[in-house]
């Protein structure tokens, strides 16, 4: 036969169109859309949804905690869960830990990935120590190798950088072309504040919220836009949580600044109040940005539709709750000891397309460039993030109609809860496929967790200029 397989009738939708036709896919990509027949496999998507496989780009797995945290998903949980959420690709973080370089970093963080993986995988790296030796030389070795992301953050005692260390990391990425992500969040207010609540008695994990309010990350993106104007490179916001933000970025752009942004589910769906939940319940909902409130949310969705946010991500970054309510195992009460992230890698694309494409909020069309195409140009993933003749064939097919209560009980992820617990959304991603490979199939594992490449992505110079506005 001429194909490998055809997936018939289906309703198509990529960033620029909707149509109908079948798919044709011969050694993993797509070779022919159109009336097609004459395949091994044919796959009737009749009534259904086809859209490229989804892409997030920010997730956090089998990463490195405090003593006595573990991550509840390696990359297998992680990519598996992925999958049954409809995404073909994650972009996970290799983080260097102080006084380790990065090539050792990547080498660990390769180890746990290789052959473990459902999905396509593509590491961003996260930069904690910028010493002479990581500037001068091994950064940019590894962007021109193709390691052209790279994570920096303005808080966390053992990550953060200063303003001087975030420039010198802007200069080799305008060197090199790498593109720069910024965790904005002041760490000196978040530090004062988080001692002035303690002194008041201020333990629960609702102090979290208060203690890193919308103005602490509207100026630390301020100012890491202007360390970008200051470097001439563009700069990506990652996990922007309302409105105050979004204002700034909207400044820093108007000044001519390559601003890009990201928000995710939790700024849509969920809320400050949700920390404040009865018990050890609201440590559930602790990540950082923490959610905000319904005007905040609103101003996310603004961002959506009007184009202000580039990707729409998950931040996947699953701690467990039951063995430790989401608190250090050693009797440590506060807030401060709550590890910051919440998952949502399987929920990400049902809650965007309920809650927006549903409810008429976006269409399709911005659905898939939010969450497929965009993240696969920003990020230089090739033949990613579309359905187009000579893309890879990785495609999502999903029941529009379908409605699902969101509940632990039905996710595949390694970790114990959901902060989207009863939440009802309508659209499902049944069947998932990867270049060409069934991953899931209405609703069940087929794969194998070799199945999934650990991708690099394209040289440094040829997507900075991508990242451009
Ligand atoms: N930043 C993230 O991107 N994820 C989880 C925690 C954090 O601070
Ligand atoms: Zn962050
Ligand atoms: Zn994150
Ligand atoms: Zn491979």
């Amino acid at each position: 036969p001429e194909f490998d397989l055809i997936i018939a009738k289906g309703r198509i939708a990529t960033a620029a169109d909707s149509f109908s036709a079948d798919i044709g896919i011969r050694n993993g990509r797509i070779v022919a859309l159109g009336q097609l027949s004459g395949a091994r496999e044919t796959i009737d998507a009749s009534g259904r949804l086809v859209l490229p496989g989804g892409i997030d780009a920010h997730v956090h797995l089998a990463q490195d905690g405090a003593p006595g945290i573990v991550m509840g998903d390696d990359f297998e949980t992680g990519t598996r869960s992925a999958a049954f959420g409809g995404n073909t690709t994650v972009m996970p973080f290799c983080v260097q830990k102080r006084g380790q370089s990065l090539r050792e970093a990547l080498k660990d963080y390769h180890a746990r990935a290789e052959g473990a993986c459902y999905t396509d995988t593509s590491f961003h790296l996260i930069v904690t120590d910028p010493t002479e030796q990581v500037l001068g030389q091994d950064l940019p070795a590894l962007v021109a190798e193709g390691y052209s992301s790279l994570k920096v953050f303005m808080t966390y005692a053992d990550m953060v950088l200063s303003d001087y260390e975030i420039l010198g990391v802007m200069k080799v990425a305008r060197k090199t072309g790498a593109l720069v992500m910024v965790h904005a969040e002041g760490f000196d207010a978040i530090r004062f504040n988080t001692e002035q609540l303690e002194a008041g008695g201020g333990f629960g994990p609702k102090f979290h919220a208060i203690s890193r309010p919308e103005p602490v990350e509207r100026e630390a993106t301020h100012r890491a836009a202007t360390l970008a104007e200051l470097s001439d490179v563009p700069v990506m916001i990652v996990h922007v949580s309302g409105g105050e933000v979004i204002d700034e970025i909207a400044r820093a752009r108007g000044r001519g600044v390559k601003v890009l942004a990201e928000t995710c589910p939790q700024y849509l769906v969920l809320e400050e109040g949700d920390l404040d939940r009865e018990g050890m319940e609201g440590s559930k909902y602790v990540c950082s940005p923490p959610p905000r409130d319904r005007t905040a949310q609103e101003a996310c969705w603004q961002g959506l539709i009007d184009g202000t946010f580039d990707v729409f991500s998950s931040d996947h970054c699953p701690y467990r709750f039951d063995e430790t309510g989401k608190l250090t195992p050693d009797g440590k009460r506060s807030f401060r000891w709550i590890p910051n992230g919440i998952p949502g890698i399987e929920t990400r694309l049902p809650i965007l397309f309920s809650e927006g494409v549903k409810k008429g909020r976006i269409d399709i069309n911005r659905f898939v460039a939010l969450t497929a195409t965009n993240p696969a140009r920003i990020y230089g993933l090739r033949n990613k993030g579309t359905i187009a003749i000579g893309a890879d064939a990785d495609i999502a097919i999903w029941d529009p109609d379908k409605t699902v209560v969101i509940g632990q009980d039905k996710l595949h992820h390694g970790t114990d809860y959901t902060p989207y617990e009863g939440l009802e959304v309508t659209g499902w991603p049944e069947t998932t496929i990867l270049r060409g490979q069934v991953v899931v199939r209405d609703g069940e594992l087929v794969g194998r967790p070799a199945g999934g490449h650990v991708l690099r992505p394209v040289s440094g110079m040829e997507q900075g200029v991508k990242a451009g506005r």
